[in-house]
Formats: C-alpha cells, sequence, structure tokens
C-alpha cells in the first residue's frame, strides 16, 4: 500500500508542474494582384485573400470585426469599436496626416459595405484588453511590403513583414492574419511604407486572450490528488477502529 501511495504523490507532482506546451504562431496571407486573378480594384469574392481569410476565422471561436461603416468619413483619429457575438472591443485608433475614412480610391476599395480606412502614412490601434489574434484585407500594396510592430503584454515589441509581392499591379487585394496565443498585445502599429505607396484596410477582426482551460495533464494530475486523499481518509478512518 506504501509503495502505490508514494507512487501517487510522485506522479501527482509530476503532473501538476508540467507546463502545458506552447502554442506555434500561425499566420495566413493570400492575395490576388491582378485582373486574371479577378484583382482590379474591386473584391474577389472566391480569391486567395478571402480563402486566407475563412481560413484564420474558422481557427478562432469569438471574433470581433471593425468594418469602418459608422466611422465619420475624413476623419483621422477616433475611436474603433470591433463588433462580437458576445460583445464589443473598444480599441483607439491614432494616425499621422494620410490617414482617414474613405470610400475608396487610388486601387483602394472598401470589403464590405462602402467604406475603409486609406492610409499612406503610420498608424496605431491600442486595445481595452489583450489581443492573440489579428486579420485584416489590405488593398493597393504595390510599392513596399507592409509590417505591423505589437506592443506585448509582457514588455517589448515584436515586428511582423506582411510577405506581399511587390511590385505589384494597382487595385490588389491581400488578407494577413496571425494568431500567436502565447504573446498577447495590447497595441498593433501598421508601420508607414517608406514612400510612394498608399494602402486601404478593411474588416479588421481581432480575437481577445481568453481564460486559459486547463491541460488534460492538470486535470489528471487534480483527480489523481483527490484519489490520494480519498486513500488518506480510508487509512485514517481504519486506524480509528
Ligand atoms: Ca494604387
Ligand atoms: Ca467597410
Ligand atoms: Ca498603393
Amino acid at each position: 500500500m506504501n509503495k502505490l501511495l508514494n507512487s501517487l504523490i510522485i506522479c501527482t507532482i509530476f503532473l501538476g508542474i508540467s507546463k502545458p506546451a506552447k502554442a506555434m504562431p500561425i499566420q495566413f496571407f493570400g492575395e490576388d494582384l491582378d485582373a486574371n486573378m479577378g484583382a482590379n480594384s474591386s473584391f474577389v469574392p472566391n480569391g486567395n485573400a478571402v480563402d486566407a481569410q475563412n481560413d484564420f476565422l474558422s481557427r478562432l471561436s469569438d471574433i470581433n470585426t471593425a468594418d469602418f461603416e459608422s466611422s465619420t468619413l475624413g476623419v483621422s483619429t477616433h475611436r474603433l469599436s470591433f463588433a462580437g457575438s458576445t460583445g464589443t472591443i473598444e480599441g483607439i485608433l491614432r494616425s499621422n496626416r494620410g490617414s482617414y475614412v474613405s470610400n475608396g480610391s487610388s486601387g483602394a476599395f472598401p470589403t464590405s459595405g462602402s467604406q475603409l480606412w486609406g492610409s499612406g502614412s503610420r498608424f496605431s490601434i491600442e486595445f481595452e484588453t489583450p489581443i492573440v489574434a489579428l486579420g485584416f484585407f489590405v488593398q493597393d500594396i504595390e510599392v513596399n511590403p507592409l509590417s505591423l510592430q505589437l506592443d506585448l503584454v509582457g514588455g517589448g515589441t515584436k515586428d511582423i513583414l506582411i510577405p506581399s509581392t511587390v511590385r505589384a499591379p494597382n487595385g490588389g487585394l491581400t488578407y494577413f492574419g496571425f494568431i500567436d496565443k502565447d504573446q498577447p498585445f495590447t497595441r498593433v502599429t501598421f508601420l508607414e511604407p517608406t514612400r510612394g505607396d498608399g494602402y486601404g484596410f478593411d474588416d479588421i477582426t481581432v480575437a481577445e486572450q481568453v481564460q486559459s482551460v486547463p491541460e488534460p495533464s492538470t486535470i489528471l494530475g487534480t483527480f489523481m490528488a483527490l484519489g490520494f486523499g480519498a486513500l488518506l481518509k480510508k487509512k485514517g478512518a481504519k486506524k480509528d477502529n
């Protein structure tokens, strides 16, 4: 019996302290660059970009999206509401000159409704809650690929380069998304192109960090600890007899 108890204790301690495996970051990318692929300053409903968006969305249980439809045209700094099925995540968008909500021009176009965020310079979105997934349509990347900079919850920043084809024709459509559950962030900065390229953005989707679910090993450890407790109780009861 003592042997069994000893091995139960060892198992419980081992399982209790074992760390859950790290989730690898995943990226989603698709681009439709010319009229042959369906892009030409207009939305491509069944192209590579939409495929990438569908793949991204299918990996998330709860999503929140800002579509710029209720934003005021021409305003360059404002509150953004990311609407979701279980509530809204608020964000503050800050930009330099040359960024504003528009109907589209110079190869940028909305992917939902009639409005989008147009920008030829740096802008950032600060979130009220830690975010672990971000995805969006971006149109008209022609000369310079776009980079993102994340302000991580644990401190420091992380840069992500979007692997776009450049030079690309006017009016292309791209989707980029990523999920990194181990590196939540509270702000994303869309870094400006070096010179001479403007982009359009629409349907920016985010997912917040959810309460972590206990790993199976931890649950097993808890059950074993409970079993161990029951055994001790039984032993104690026997002594009393
Ligand atoms: Ca253009
Ligand atoms: Ca829109
Ligand atoms: Ca452009």
